[in-house]
């Protein structure tokens, strides 16, 4: 058995403020009636299910609205943080489910406040804003920039002080939709992004390897998975679509590629919005592919 009592944590982060949609706080709900717990314990781990983390409602914070919920999403953080941070010491792979992306801040500041992680960014967005750049204020599009010490303060402090990442410890796949100062900004930034087209291209598995070897330097590994990454045909229910995405056989790929690096440590899950999926085809889906991260096999 790929698990043999390796120990997973659920960590649910029912986090909809950084962004506008309603409903991507249902996500861990989503997730766990898609049967994640289940599926990972068939593969031989050992599975705890933490909870939900506590998030308060938008509906009760209307005068942060303006602030784009700034303060309510540094709380939020601080406890995922935490939550993280402590996973690993107690020798857990943390497995965050969203909520959206900007839960992304506590979860990979967490995972990396011992040593450093690899960062496996997959995504149709950059999320490479900074409060200047954002077309939207949405922090979600924000987070990465943050965790590389771009942004609000609040933000680029959180938990501890400082960036979380180097541009050396991330590649972003799947990537497609970027704003214009945003795009200008990653290219400028020197990170490793493998756009569609380059996925056209190359192809998947190509594309993936070489992903996982530029993350050689880094003994974890950290998968933030945006299922906005997969084309909004496989997964109706995201709130932010954009075509052109991965097909879920190409997400499969990937997940299974770098399940052989045999370094992954982490994972974030983020942006279902059950509310606008189809019979809840996109929390099956990311859990299809979470197994397959986490080395569930054909043959
Ligand atoms: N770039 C846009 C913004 O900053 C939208 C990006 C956020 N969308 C996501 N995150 N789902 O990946 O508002
Ligand atoms: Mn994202
Ligand atoms: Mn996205
Ligand atoms: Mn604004």
């Amino acid at each position: 058995e790929v698990g043999s009592g390796k120990k997973v944590r659920i960590i649910g982060v029912p986090v909809d403020l950084g962004q506008a949609q309603r409903g991507v706080d249902l996500g861990p709900g989503a997730l766990r009636y898609a049967g994640i717990a289940d599926r990972l314990s068939g593969l031989g781990y050992q599975v705890e299910d933490q909870g939900n983390l506590d998030v308060p409602v938008r509906d009760v914070l209307g005068g942060e609205r303006e602030m784009h919920y700034l303060p309510s999403i540094r709380r939020v953080c601080d406890a995922v943080y935490q939550a993280g941070r402590r996973a690993v010491e107690d020798g857990f792979l943390p497995l965050f489910m969203g909520g959206d992306h900007s839960m992304a801040l506590g979860s990979i500041g967490g995972v990396t406040h011992h040593e450093p992680v690899g960062v496996i960014w997959i995504d149709a967005h950059g999320d490479f804003n900074t409060p200047q750049t954002s077309p939207s204020g949405n922090i979600h599009g924000m987070v990465l920039a943050a965790l590389m010490g771009q942004g609000f303060p609040e933000l680029v402090q959180l938990g501890r002080i400082g960036p979380k990442l180097q541009v050396s410890d991330v590649v972003m796949i799947g990537i497609r939709e970027l704003d214009p100062q945003e795009r200008q900004r990653l290219k400028e930034s020197g990170i490793a992004t493998y756009t569609m087209r380059e996925i056209d291209e190359r192809g998947m598995g190509t594309v993936a390897r070489e992903a996982v070897e530029r993350l050689e330097h880094v003994s974890r590994l950290h998968v933030s998975l945006d299922l906005d990454a997969l084309d909004p045909l496989e997964v109706p229910g995201v709130g932010t679509t954009s075509p052109g995405g991965l097909t879920y056989r190409e997400a499969q790929l990937l997940m299974e590629i770098i399940a052989d690096s045999r370094r992954l440590a982490s994972l974030d899950i983020v942006e279902i919005n059950p509310i606008l999926d189809q019979r809840n085809q996109t929390a099956k889906i990311a859990v299809e592919l979470a197994a397959s991260l986490l080395g569930s096999r054909i043959l």
